[in-house]
């Protein structure tokens, strides 16, 4: 692969809390999804956090052809049309992006500054993606399926086009998808039209917009997205571990309303019901927790069901807050395989997997009318 030199690369890291240039850029072209609309249990299509590394290719759906081929006994190439008149499926899944909560670390591993909204759950509908590998039939020794994405750039000075892998026996589960509608419509260009993967539970990078072809290799795939970015490591000498599924979450909508510079949150005394949402791609959710005292006290919330294995679970908390004064809310989940949320955030060298419990500041006291405080009105 051809070397290019970039500026800031991502990999840097960041000593002040001052947001760079380069991560403003990012952050106004990708943007997460408003803690508000964890209310919706499937996020409108605008509201839906978007992750796009390099540009949003142009597609011509009339000569669009998806290539699946490399070590396979019958290679295939499927139009649109080949794809939509197969059984269809349609699915509630969870996307989070590896990355979220990145901007909190430091040193701020340079990279899409996410603060923890980078999540959002859509009804996907396509076609399963297992027939169509066993029709391609795979040769012996047979070990990972990559898959290619249409867009192009430079990360890490390697000239690559956006690729990840999956093995072989995770490809082949009959909930990954090759998608072409979310919440009932066709693909909007950001999301990847005409088709993408969807691998539920995993983490976001591995969901393979703008599919351009899938390939059965028989070693362990190289490329940069895959070999080199999304591992869990604390320095370069690390091998580090590979970022797959997602982590336990839980997110709460923010109650009373916000201050529009520090979003602060003001709640006139009350009895308030918090809500919000739960996700992981371990295991079910098992537990949600708030706590009105920064962690030090929890109380257990209500959960409800989900409405797909891969979908996150609403929960609901009371919360007395009659008594007027500063407040950290936190929420925190646990899933069935005993996987929490840490009170304070590890730190890792590229910032992904950070699943700390969210903190919002909420004053209690008389809000209408109410004199702000100087440090919001900067
Ligand atoms: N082809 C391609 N696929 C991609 C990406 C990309 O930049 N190019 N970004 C990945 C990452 S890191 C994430 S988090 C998800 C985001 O999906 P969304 O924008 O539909 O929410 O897409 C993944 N698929
Ligand atoms: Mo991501």
């Amino acid at each position: 692969m051809e070397k290019v030199n970039t500026p800031r690369a991502a990999g840097t890291l960041i000593d002040s809390p001052d947001i760079t240039p380069e991560e403003l850029q990012l952050a106004v072209r990708n943007h997460s999804m408003p803690l508000e609309a964890l209310r919706y249990p499937i996020t409108p299509v605008g509201l839906h956090y978007l992750l796009i590394h390099f540009d949003i290719p142009a597609v011509d759906p009339n000569s669009y052809e998806l290539a699946l081929g490399g070590g396979v006994r019958r290679p295939l190439r499927l139009s649109l049309d080949d794809i939509r008149s197969r059984p269809a499926t349609t699915l509630a899944v969870t996307l989070e992006c590896a990355g979220n909560g990145r901007a909190r670390l430091a040193p701020r591993p340079m990279s899409q500054p996410w603060l923890t909204e980078a999540v959002g759950t859509a009804e996907w509908t396509g076609t399963q993606l297992a027939p169509i590998l066993e029709e391609a039939s795979p040769e012996d020794g047979a070990m990972e399926v990559v898959f290619t994405g249409l867009d192009r750039g430079v990360q890490g000075g390697v000239d690559q086009l956006y690729e990840r892998s999956l093995t072989l026996a995770d490809a082949s589960r009959p909930e990954v998808l090759l998608a072409y509608a979310i919440n009932g419509r066709p693909l909007p260009p950001q999301h990847g039209f005409p088709l993408r993967l969807i691998v539920p539970g995993w983490y976001g990078m591995a969901h393979v917009k703008w599919l351009r072809s899938i390939t059965v290799i028989d070693r362990a795939f190289e490329g940069y997205q895959q070999a080199t970015a999304y591992h869990h490591r604390q320095s370069g000498d690390d091998a580090g571990v590979p970022v797959e599924r997602m982590l336990p979450r839980a997110l709460m909508v923010p109650p009373g309303v916000p201050d529009f510079m520090t979003r602060t949150r003001f709640v006139e005394p009350s009895t308030q019901v918090i809500e919000g949402r739960a996700w992981s791609g371990r295991a079910p959710i098992t537990r949600v927790e708030l706590s009105a005292d920064g962690g030090s006290t929890w109380t257990d919330a209500l959960l409800e069901e989900a409405s797909s294995p891969f979908a996150w679970r609403r929960w609901t908390c009371e919360w007395d807050a009659s008594h007027a004064g500063d407040v950290e809310l936190c929420a925190r989940a646990t899933d069935a395989a005993g996987n929490t949320q840490p009170l304070e955030q590890d730190w890792n060298l590229e910032g992904v997997q950070n699943n700390g419990v969210q903190r919002v500041r909420v004053v209690v006291g008389t809000v209408a009318g109410r004199q702000l405080p100087a440090d919001s009105l900067a």
